[in-house]
């Protein structure tokens, strides 16, 4: 009786163990049970949210950080390191149903791959959370889970050697450290893995998209530039350093210094460096030039301008430049001060004031760092060869922020592009899981109580609506000639949305929210809760130019990454690029498409404290994750509904063996063939419903228990059929 009430519960075993030796009585056991918790929240007694806290708290308390609702995991952030990811532990899940153990993300690895492989389908893992919650530890366990699980052969090793690999180098030159997460991922990523049909992984593939450029050239108080900076400059041989003409030590590098904090606790530079150029080796890249291009961009935050008589702007320093990026030292000297027009037949040189000469170096500067991120991606993609089967997604969605609290006052162009993916996604999970749920129940006909939620296509329309929403705004000031601004962009947007429910102006701000609005900032009601941008910025950002003089310059580059990068970057220079923003909404669309068509597993990475440290539960803090990430709608979907549905004709194909009614033929409709099953299993009548096309089971232990029985019976059949054939 304990074992089955405490099925749900990771310390049975060891509590009846207990139990026999005569160590514990069952009241003791019970109520050792209510100490850690409920691994599920679909079993807690009440579904307010103050239980589902208590229970949260309750686990995390105990270092349980993992708890289900369903097949959905819910992760809090222990901030200490925490002895569950080891060999032993992957030994213990391989190839185990999903409920027969305490929750963990090797459950959720593993039951993810075993069911791609039985039903042979298309997966994806979307792990989300707010910045610092532990998505990319959560990415970097499930693929070691796979790296060591699934099945290998010497060469696919070496794919999944480099797959691991790229890891170290992509956090490099992609993480840096924020007030928010000392190793924030500042770009969005998606990965995949192919299986073929044996279930060998046989190639995988990264995507990135939005690289948070401007950090190249600017860092707010108490963040930093990207990890491979520092590294370069604390952990670069002396050999290497003179090389790249650098000198040791970040002080000396403007780019590197602005949010003051270049040395942070957490983060070992010179260590970092050694694993980096290490992987770099393993990836067999060729590093000199990928360091010239580093080394280049601290030599172009040193770049100085003086101004001469008519306020023009000189260069003052350029020594190493030049031959860092393989070009001429007065065509680049030429580029970073002069504009060239084309009037007509001729091309006039028009000098930059010194403001904007140091645009133009910074374009530059981020431009280079940008476009090298892609190349480095793409290496990494063309390494892992694949000719693909079934694919096993896993896309983490990049850090987001939003809460307007007292640290963040306005948010910039690029919060607002990941603001708006996030809004997509959870759009999509609303698709996938919410609505998609209850109208299937209704297509089923079965009887059912609809749980509220908010809908939030309204916001995604506000944003990406074509002609109306904001994105359409954006672009039609961007591609205006003539004197737009940012502010005048804030003006069209302020005489368009003025009265949308989720969009609030300056004007409007004191009466709606009665908190006061700078100008030049506008403040949009996301799902998940309030958001003030700052549209300083968003022009010349979503613009993302670069003088084409420059950028010719860099395609003659004799360094074959930049020559490389810059001639791809867009083969017609003649037509203007496609802005930041388009790239990005179209880039999201491309992967909604693909998520749509594949079945969603989920991972809700919440963060503890804001203060990274053990131990703390900041309740208000939880509170405010677990209801913008809907955990408390989906845990209501959940309990209402059936953890399992299959259609008749596939479920009875499966477990007929396990019937004498219907093996080893049914002759009849398939769904009478499931309930004459069914009735022979056993299955109490609240346990399961009969749908128009498909029978539903509420718990997933009947299931197992069914699905226990089937291998029982598989195993016994062979045998029959062995012993039969033999001699022959
Ligand atoms: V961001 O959106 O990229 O800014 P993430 O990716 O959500 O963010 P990350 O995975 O980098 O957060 O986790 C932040 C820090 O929390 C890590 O550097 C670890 O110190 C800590 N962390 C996260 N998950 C775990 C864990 N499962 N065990 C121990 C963890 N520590
Ligand atoms: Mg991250």
């Amino acid at each position: 009786n304990l074992w089955s009430e405490c099925w749900c519960c990771e310390s049975a075993m060891l509590l009846l163990q207990l139990v026999a030796q005569g160590q514990l009585d069952m009241e003791g056991a019970l109520t050792a049970r209510d100490r850690v918790g409920i691994q599920d929240f679909v079993l807690l007694d009440e579904t307010t949210e103050a239980a589902f806290l208590s229970n949260l708290k309750k686990r995390f308390s105990k270092d349980l950080i993992y708890t289900y609702i369903g097949t959905l995991l819910v992760s809090v952030n222990p901030y200490k390191e925490l002895d569950i990811y080891n060999k032993k532990q992957m030994d213990i899940y391989m190839g185990v149903n999903f409920f027969e153990l305490p929750p963990h993300i090797y459950a959720l690895a593993d039951n993810a791959y075993h069911t791609m492989l039985t039903e042979f389908n298309n997966h994806f893992i979307l792990i989300s959370g707010e910045s610092g919650a532990g998505k990319t530890e959560a990415s970097k366990k499930i693929l070691q889970y796979y790296a060591v699980s699934c099945p290998s052969t010497t060469l696919l090793n070496t794919v999944r050697d480099k797959m691991l690999m790229s890891n170290p180098v992509l956090e490099a030159f992609g993480n840096a450290k924020t007030l928010k997460n000392d190793n924030s991922s500042r770009f969005g990523k998606y990965m995949d893995i192919q299986f073929d049909s044996q279930g060998d992984a046989v190639g995988g593939h990264i995507l990135n998209y939005l690289l948070e450029k401007s950090r190249v050239v600017h860092q707010n108080h108490g963040e930093r530039n990207f990890h491979i900076f520092y590294q370069l400059v604390e952990g670069g041989s002396d050999d290497l350093l003179h090389q790249l003409g650098l000198e040791r030590g970040c002080q000396h590098y403007n780019y590197l210094t602005q949010g003051q904090c270049p040395i942070v606790p957490s983060i070992n530079d010179k260590n970092d460096w050694k694993t980096v150029k290490n992987a770099l080796q393993i990836i067999s890249f060729d590093e000199t030039h990928l360091f010239e291009v580093i080394a280049s961009v601290l030599h172009l935050g040193n770049v100085r301008f003086d101004s001469d008589s008519k306020g023009h702007a000189l260069l003052n320093n350029n020594t190493e430049l030049h031959w860092l990026l393989g070009v001429d030292a007065h065509r680049l000297q030429e580029g970073l001060t002069f504009r060239k027009i084309e009037a007509k037949k001729d091309q006039v040189l028009s000098p930059f004031t010194t403001d904007h000469a140091i645009y133009a170096r910074d374009a530059l500067a981020k431009a280079i760092y940008g476009q090298t991120f892609t190349w480095l991606v793409n290496r990494i993609n063309e390494m892992c060869f694949y000719t693909c089967f079934i694919y096993l997604i896993i896309f983490m969605k990049p850090a987001n922020l939003p809460f307007t609290s007292s640290l963040i006052l306005s948010l910039s162009f690029e919060q607002f592009c990941i603001n708006y993916c996030n809004e997509k996604l959870q759009q999509l999970f609303i698709e996938l899981t919410l609505k998609s749920e209850q109208e299937e129940y209704e297509a089923e006909g079965i009887e059912w109580e609809p749980v509220q939620f908010f809908n939030n296509k309204i916001i995604c329309d506000l944003i990406e609506e074509k002609h109306t929403g904001i994105i359409s705004l954006l672009d039609e000031e961007c591609l205006r000639p003539g004197d737009a601004t940012d502010l005048t962009f804030l003006e069209r947007l302020e005489e368009k949305m003025g009265n949308h429910p989720h969009f609030v102006t300056h004007k409007l701000a004191d009466k709606m929210t009665r908190k006061t609005l700078e100008r030049g900032d506008f403040r949009l009601l996301h799902y998940a809760g309030e958001v003030t941008y700052c549209v300083v910025g968003f022009l010349d950002k979503n613009n993302d130019l670069l003088y084409r003089n420059i950028k010719d310059l860099m395609c003659q580059s004799k360094n074959d990454i930049v020559k490389e990068c810059f001639s791809s970057m867009d083969p017609d220079s003649r037509r203007r690029p496609e802005t930041v923003v388009t790239q990005f909404k179209s880039s999201l669309q491309k992967l909604t498409e693909i998520l749509v068509a594949k079945e969603a597993w989920y991972i809700r990475c919440l963060k503890s404290n804001e203060s990274k440290q053990s131990g703390q539960f900041d309740e208000a803090l939880i509170r405010h994750q677990v209801k913008y990430l809907g955990l408390m709608e989906h845990l209501r979907v959940r309990r209402a509904g059936f953890a399992y549905r299959r259609k008749y004709d596939v479920f009875l194909k499966r477990y007929k063996p396990l019937c004498p009614a219907t093996w080893p033929h049914w002759r009849g409709v398939a769904a009478d063939g499931v309930e004459v099953l069914v009735q022979h299993l056993g299955y109490l009548p609240d346990e399961y419903k009969m749908g128009r096309t498909k029978i539903f089971i509420r718990h997933p232990r009947t299931l197992f228990a069914t699905e226990d029985a089937y291998e029982k019976c598989k195993h016994e059949l062979a045998t029959r059929i062995q012993a039969k054939y033999k001699g022959y």
